[in-house]
């Protein structure tokens, strides 16, 4: 199915979604805009301005290109590459950064080469198409036209930047190209930036064969790094970034570009950079393609890194890689691979900015979420170089249907970071990780929510699948001994029931959900109470499913005998965020701050583990209490005091800021769930609008981020920043809120024994269609609504023969699996 094109133009792009791209049309953004680049084995960061940096397979130890963070000028250094017009020595960049000559528009607008701004400069039009593992730059300046674009392979750990520059007037022209980066001088980002006293003197950097190599050995491994250039001879180099620079000079005037000709430097020790000149004759119209290539590898032998995984030298790659058909073709793969990982799940919808969310660019980022987890972004330096175990079991849902195989390879992992008594690793490092052999976390230091993510997601993983042997398979703990699947997943409310406080609640211990909320061992948190809730309904369903009876009766006795804990929890109109060590409630109409907040009103929803009157109470007060037009806060009034017994780091934040206030998009994501679980289309549609990223489009003043991807947060309310979103891009907001849309809007969601179709639609949908691929079967199915109803499934029919009904007392219509062949498509009334 086609999902309707989207090409109007906005304020600053547009989505493309025929090309799966977004169209920058003025690079000077309210900040960065960025894309990402190639796999876990070899990754990049790309901005709007070709800002960024590189990294093998970690951006904290496998540091490649190195980045100021939050530095000024923003984002830099990256990946540039100069031209020069050498008769008369005027230069520019191929991304509009970093030279930053005068805008003049859209490379589509412009006609006129002569353009001049008013001070009588020549302007530069340029553009951006950022496109799923690939960014393209494109300018026209003076009548010299380029396009730079900057991709990594295939299962390969070499970058392309590869330019085309074309002559466009009627005279012969000669342009240098200069290539820039700025080369990491360690693979540990810190030892890099920090470490000065050491990184500086180990860099050694030299030109050999027409190659730059990055030789230095290093405390942890030998490094090697190469550049090479293709398509043109070298006509200079430097591999000194001070003698390319020049001293007291940015990078939008390097003093070899401002002259014309590189010095031949070579580093040993202070900086590298990977210079290479190529000096163009242009004839005119004629186009000619310099092929920059830089990778990890030994220059001329093959190399096998620390992880055993062998690299071919540089040179034969550059051999193999370095022509135009080569960049085609690789690119073309890079293309298609996405397509193929897209394909699962599309849709076509009457909300076109909901289709080029969900059909490309939200999907994309629920993958980078899944490759990247919270290392490697402008925002996340490198530092957390690891699996954060409750990001990481949410960041699985979203990607279960379409890479189910490297899904099951993370569970497994991230399962064995959970010890044996229950809790889980705050930090799983895939790298170093030893199953049995872990330190175990004192209490203090366990989260009290990590583990009670796992009945959830492996019950999707199950779900999606139909592999329930999945749940008999035995791994070990991260401490100490072993335990079947479904067995970690019991463990994992045991280890809650373990750790219940005075009045019933699960401790919160270091943090539960919220960083920023710390109730101890000695302070309850009903947030984990409602999750550990949830978890056990899950178990309860999984355990009758598959035959554990016994387990379906534990969990259900369990629940059963928590009911009278949540409803002392009820605080009037909505439920307490949690009672502290001293006994007083957090998230209660009795306090002057954090009177409510929105964690535990939208679990007590979706848990279904209270009365149906509750759970709408609940979220009728997040309504009135937390929403705005922006998305809900996620408490009400923020905190600017202690809170007596509850540890408050919230409190470093100014009120509307993040955790305090602020309207976190995560969060957010459980509101559309919560309303769809309880049936009202409207507000689900509401809430997932509210924070919509493709929304702000228009509005890119305002949100100043990338309106192609979520973030974390939006300021809330209180902040004078209301409304400014922050943290694009690595955020549990991409899993949940794909999941809520998806699952609980159009309501295709997979059980054990079939798909249930239930929509939760806003007022006025006709309906939509969604091809959609479950256990192998690729599916079309299209939802007619003429009545305009916010739920309910009158009929399903499979290639026109309808199904016969499959009453299990639930909302909406289960299809049996039985009943579904690759290809069926299925027609689903309302009613
Ligand atoms: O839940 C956390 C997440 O683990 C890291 N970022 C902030 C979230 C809310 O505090």
């Amino acid at each position: 199915m086609a999902p309707p094109r989207t090409e109007a133009l906005m304020q600053y792009g547009y989505f493309d979604d025929a090309a799966r791209e977004y169209v920058i049309t003025r690079p000077d953004t309210p900040r960065s805009w960025s894309n990402y680049l190639g796999s876990r084995l070899y990754g990049g960061i790309i901005t709007q301005g070709a800002g960024g940096y590189s990294f093998y397979k970690s951006g904290g130890t496998g540091r490649v290109l190195r980045f100021r963070f939050n530095g000024v000028p923003q984002d830099e250094p990256g990946r540039f590459v100069y031209l020069r017009d050498d008769a008369d020595g005027d230069f520019w960049s191929a991304s509009w950064q970093p030279v930053g000559k005068t805008l003049r528009g859209t490379v589509e607008a412009h006609a006129d080469d002569a353009t001049l701004d008013a001070a009588g400069n020549p302007t530069q039009a340029s553009s951006v198409r950022h496109g799923l593992g690939y960014s393209i730059f494109n300018s026209s300046y003076r009548g010299i036209d380029s396009e730079a674009t900057f991709f990594i392979p295939q299962g390969q750990a070499f970058e392309y930047w590869s330019v085309k520059v074309t002559n466009t007037t009627d005279a012969p022209r000669t342009v240098s190209l200069f290539s820039y980066a700025e080369l990491s001088n360690e693979w540990n980002y810190r030892q890099d930036l920090e470490n000065l006293q050491y990184s500086q003197y180990v860099v050694v950097c030299r030109m050999k064969d027409g190659m730059i190599h990055r030789l230095n050995s290093t405390r942890e491994r030998t490094s090697e790094l190469w550049f090479g250039m293709a398509g043109a001879d070298v006509a200079g180099f430097d591999t000194d970034r001070d003698a390319f620079l020049g001293a007291y000079r940015t990078q939008s005037a390097p003093i070899a570009v401002e002259r014309g000709a590189c010095s031949g430097s070579e580093t040993t020790g202070d900086n590298a950079c990977s210079t290479i000149q190529a000096r163009l004759e242009l004839a005119p119209g004629e186009t000619r393609q310099v092929i920059y290539m830089m990778g990890v590898g030994a220059p001329d032998a093959s190399w096998e890194d620390a992880d055993g995984v062998a690299l071919r030298p540089g040179r034969e790659i550059m051999a193999e890689f370095g022509t135009p058909e080569a960049v085609s073709r690789e690119l073309e793969a890079i293309r298609e691979e996405w397509r193929e990982y897209l394909a699962p799940l599309q849709v076509a919808t009457p909300d076109e900015q909901m289709n080029s969310m969900i059909n490309v660019w939200h999907a994309y980022q629920t993958h980078m979420t899944f490759n990247w987890s919270r290392g490697v972004s402008l925002i996340e330096a490198g530092d957390r170089d690891g699996l954060g175990y409750r990001d990481t079991v949410q960041d699985m849902l979203a990607v279960i249907h379409a890479i189910p195989d490297a899904v099951r390879e993370r569970l497994n992992m991230i399962l064995t970071g959970q010890t044996e008594e229950g809790g889980a690793m705050p930090l799983v490092k895939p790298l170093t990780h030893n199953p049995g052999h872990e330190k175990t976390p004192t209490l203090e230091q366990y989260r009290s929510d990590d583990p009670l993510w796992l009945p959830i997601t492996v019950a999707n993983f199950v779900y999606e699948t139909g592999d329930v042997e999945y749940l008999d398979q035995v791994l070990p703990y991260a401490d100490h001994g072993e335990a079947t699947v479904f067995e970690h997943l019991k463990q994992a409310i045991q280890f809650s029931l373990n750790h219940l406080g005075n009045n019933g609640l699960v401790q919160g211990l270091q943090a539960d959900w919220n960083d920023c909320i710390q109730f101890g061992t000695t302070g309850e948190s009903m947030f984990s109470t409602f999750l550990m809730a949830n978890g056990m309904r899950v178990i309860a369903e999984l355990a009758d499913q598959t035959g554990r009876h016994d387990d379906a009766e534990w969990a259900r006795h369990v629940l059963d005998g928590l009911e009278p804990v949540l409803e002392n929890a009820w605080d009037g109109e909505w439920y307490i965020r949690g009672i502290s060590s001293t006994g007083a409630k957090l998230g209660s109409d009795a306090l002057d701050e954090g009177k409510i907040y929105l964690e535990p009103n939208v679990w007590a929803a979706i848990s279904g583990t209270v009365p149906e009157a509750r759970a709408v109470g609940a979220m009728d007060s997040v309504y009135e209490r937390l929403s705005t037009e922006h998305g809900v806060a996620l408490c009400a009034p923020a905190h600017t005091k202690e809170v007596p017994g509850v540890g408050l780091s919230l409190l470093v934040f100014p009120p509307g800021h993040k955790e305090n206030g602020g309207i976190f998009c995560h969060a957010n994501a459980w509101t559309i769930v919560a309303e769809g679980v309880l049936g009202r289309g409207d507000r689900a549609y509401e809430y997932y609008r509210a924070f919509l990223p493709a929304k702000y489009n228009d509005q890119a003043e305002l949100h100043q981020v990338e309106p192609y991807v979520y973030s974390q947060f939006v300021h809330g309310p209180e902040s004078p920043r209301f409304g400014q979103a922050r943290n694009p891009w690595l955020t549990g907001t991409a899993s949940w809120s794909y999941v809520g849309v998806t699952q609980y809007i159009l309501g295709i969601r997979p059980e054990l024994d079939g798909l249930r179709i239930d929509p939760c639609l806003p007022e006025g949908w006709g309906g939509f269609a969604i091809t959609r691929r479950f256990r192998g079967m690729n599916l079309t199915i299209n939802v007619v609504n003429v009545d305009g109803l916010a739920t309910g499934v009158s009929s399903v029919t499979i290639e026109g023969i309808e199904v016969a009904p499959f009453d299990d007392g639930k909302r909406g219509a289960l299809v049996p699996v039985e009943a579904l062949a690759d290809g069926d498509v299925l027609t689903v009334t309302m009613g």
